[in-house]
């Protein structure tokens, strides 16, 4: 296994509203310092390369990523904090505008990319730790401190070089409403969920079951919404579930949306998953035998990160 590690550290949103009242935002470099720490006393880290935009369009449109870069520019002095639902393309009143956003989301794409193509050439395991994240980000929608759709790229530039089908699981606590809306009608890409319910959690707008692919792509969708509390016991239900669709699918390629949310001791997420819990769910991962591509998303306390991702690559 590799990994790529680029937190931006210039990159530190500091508010966020949540219920009416401004909190510290928790999508902080720190949160992931301990898991670069981790990664670097066992396995070889790849540094960032650059890539041209054209794999970002092939998501994103064009106007869409120059409004992130204009809203920047105006960010220059203060952050800016959308108050009311989807003013300037942001769905929520959690993802704030530093004058450093855009460069810190270009940042993520190339360490995307970089990871991407690392796993073409090993087929063997790579993972992309990097910030901010990317799941909640729709082609043309930030929101949930997400602005353009690290793991949706990165499949699509997989995608346009193997040209074969391509899982992606997502572990986060919250839905990837993004990447789920992004391939709703792709066949070839196929995403499934395990996260917190949207009855009760964020981004309440997406991730029931119910929803299950249109048009080509009908069938190719999969979410598990379990209740608040649940135990590893009822995570594993969902999760053995989502590994029997992985192997009736056959993917080339797996990407994983990698959230630490999920973790007891998160602030964000709601399970009561432990540390130990992490060990089997990385195990089984690896016994499928399928080059696989992590990408961070979620995980916003530093020791619990460290824990998970301790579990979780034990055995690679
Ligand atoms: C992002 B990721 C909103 C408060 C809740 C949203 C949580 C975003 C999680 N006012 N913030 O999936 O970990
Ligand atoms: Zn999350």
């Amino acid at each position: 296994m590799k990994f790529v590690a680029q937190i931006n550290e210039y990159y530190i949103p500091t508010l966020e509203i949540d219920n009416g009242k401004l909190v510290k935002n928790p999508e902080v470099p720190e949160r992931l310092e301990e898991v670069i720490k981790l990664m670097e006393n066992k396995y070889d880290k790849i540094p960032t390369k650059k890539f041209p935009l054209n794999f970002l369009y092939s998501i994103h449109p064009k106007w869409y990523v120059n409004h992130i870069k204009k809203l920047s520019e105006k960010a220059l002095n203060n952050e800016l904090l959308p108050e009311v639902f989807l003013k300037d393309r942001i769905f929520d009143s959690g993802t704030p505008i530093t004058n450093k956003t855009f460069n810190a989301a270009i940042d993520a794409y190339n360490a995307t990319l970089t990871g991407a193509n690392e796993l073409l050439n090993s087929k063997e395991y790579v993972y992309v730790i990097t910030r901010p994240p990317g799941h909640h980000a729709d082609i043309d929608m930030a929101g949930g401190y997400c602005f353009f759709n690290n793991a949706a790229i990165a499949a699509i530039f997989i995608k346009s070089i193997i040209n074969e089908r391509i899982c992606i699981l997502d572990l986060d606590f919250h839905h990837g409403n993004g990447t789920q809306s992004i391939f709703y009608e792709n066949p070839e890409i196929i995403y499934i969920s395990i996260h917190g319910t949207p009855e009760m959690y964020f981004p309440w707008i997406s991730g029931f079951q119910d929803e299950t692919g249109a048009g080509k792509g009908l069938g190719t969708n999969f979410n598990f919404p379990l209740k608040g509390n649940s135990y590893w016991n009822d995570y594993n239900i969902a999760f053995e579930k989502a590994l029997d669709i992985i192997h009736k699918f056959l993917p080339s390629v797996l990407i994983v949306s990698l959230g630490f949310d999920t973790h007891t001791k998160d602030p964000m997420g709601y399970f009561n998953l432990f540390g130990e819990d992490f060990k089997p769910m990385g195990n089984e991962i690896k016994n499928l035998k399928i080059p696989t591509l992590f990408i961070q998303e979620g995980g916003y306390n530093k020791e619990a990160n460290y824990e998970a991702a301790f579990n979780f690559f034990n055995n690679f």
